[in-house]
């Protein structure tokens, strides 16, 4: 029998791009779908369920569906945690508590006996409970931020990214409760034919965060800095290093991960590289 590996994924909204776009990064083209409910995939044995981000987690708990990209966040409100194998790098941000601008605040017993308007009251009773507050909790299911302005509640836990819907509202985030990014989650009891499907797709999607996690890096270098440069840029294995037309130089390939891009830099000038490229990376197997 042949069998698809089902993933539910978000019909539109913040998701829906980047969780298409690392499909389309693991080689697997499905139809954008608009109006559709699902798609297969051309060359992958992948369908694409397309839901609203909150249905995620119970459909892929009930085995409607196989696999889902969901919010932490929408998980940890919806359904169980334990069912994440991989945290998937975007759509980042935190569920944060926040209070009037003018406000004193000294600490979350601020909100002991105070009311709360969010969206999100599983999580957040759980981080009161933990933090020993008694509050009471008002479920909303949008436009949070506006909850104090209008007397609704005295506080707000809702989701935050750059913080500029916090401040036009008047607001200030006091208090992340939990950060959270796409993670991709898995129903528990997947046959083995699907298991299988699921452990390719996995392979692809780590080799995409691999590459997007780092650069290639190309630079002429002096032959007698090259042991110095190679050790602060020793790559997969170690890096290439060709000679240049202009005898006293090389040209040294390496890969360095994002994070560390800026400081290498400042280094490698200072050990007088020239003509530093960095290229994107698509893909990255080890
Ligand atoms: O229709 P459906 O139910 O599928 O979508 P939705 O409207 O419930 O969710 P959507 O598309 O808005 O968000 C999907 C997921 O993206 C969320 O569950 C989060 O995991 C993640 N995400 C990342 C965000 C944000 N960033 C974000 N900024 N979700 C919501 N926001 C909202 C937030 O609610 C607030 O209104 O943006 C505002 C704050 O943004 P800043 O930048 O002003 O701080
Ligand atoms: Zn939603």
């Amino acid at each position: 029998m042949n069998e698809v590996l089902r993933i539910a994924i978000q019909k539109k909204g913040r998701l829906f791009d980047k969780s298409i776009g690392l499909l389309r990064d693991c080689g697997i083209s499905v139809s954008k779908g608009s109006g559709k409910l699902f798609a297969r995939a051309s060359n992958f044995p992948i369908e694409v369920l397309y839901l609203r981000d909150d249905d995620i987690p119970k459909y892929v708990e009930e085995g409607v569906a196989d696999v889902g990209i969901v919010g932490e966040n929408v998980l940890m409100e919806k359904g169980n945690m334990d069912l994440v194998v991989e945290q998937l790098g975007f759509s980042k941000c935190r569920l944060s508590l926040a209070v009037r601008r003018e406000l004193d605040y000294e600490g979350v017993g601020f909100f002991e006996g105070k009311k709360i308007a969010t969206s999100y009251p599983k999580i957040l009773q759980g981080y009161l409970e933990a933090n020993g507050v008694n509050a009471e909790i008002e479920e909303i299911s949008g436009s949070v931020e506006i909850a104090p302005g209008i007397g609704l509640a005295e506080g707000v836990c809702d989701i935050v990214s750059s913080g500029s819907t916090l401040l036009s509202n008047g607001l200030k985030e006091v208090e992340v409760v939990m950060k959270s990014q796409a993670v991709l989650m898995v129903n528990e009891a997947l046959s083995g034919e699907k298991q299988t499907i699921l452990d390719r797709l996995l392979f692809r999607i780590k080799s995409v965060q691999k590459a997007r996690k780092n650069k290639y890096i190309l630079l002429n270098v002096p032959n007698d800095k090259v042991a110095e440069i190679s050790q602060l840029i020793p790559g997969m294995k170690s890096p290439t290093v060709l000679p240049l037309a202009d005898s006293g130089w090389s040209s040294l390939h390496s890969v360095v991960p994002e994070d560390e891009f800026w400081e290498v830099i400042d280094e490698l000038k200072k050990l007088g590289a020239e003509g530093i490229l960095v290229v994107p990376i698509e893909k990255m197997v080890l």
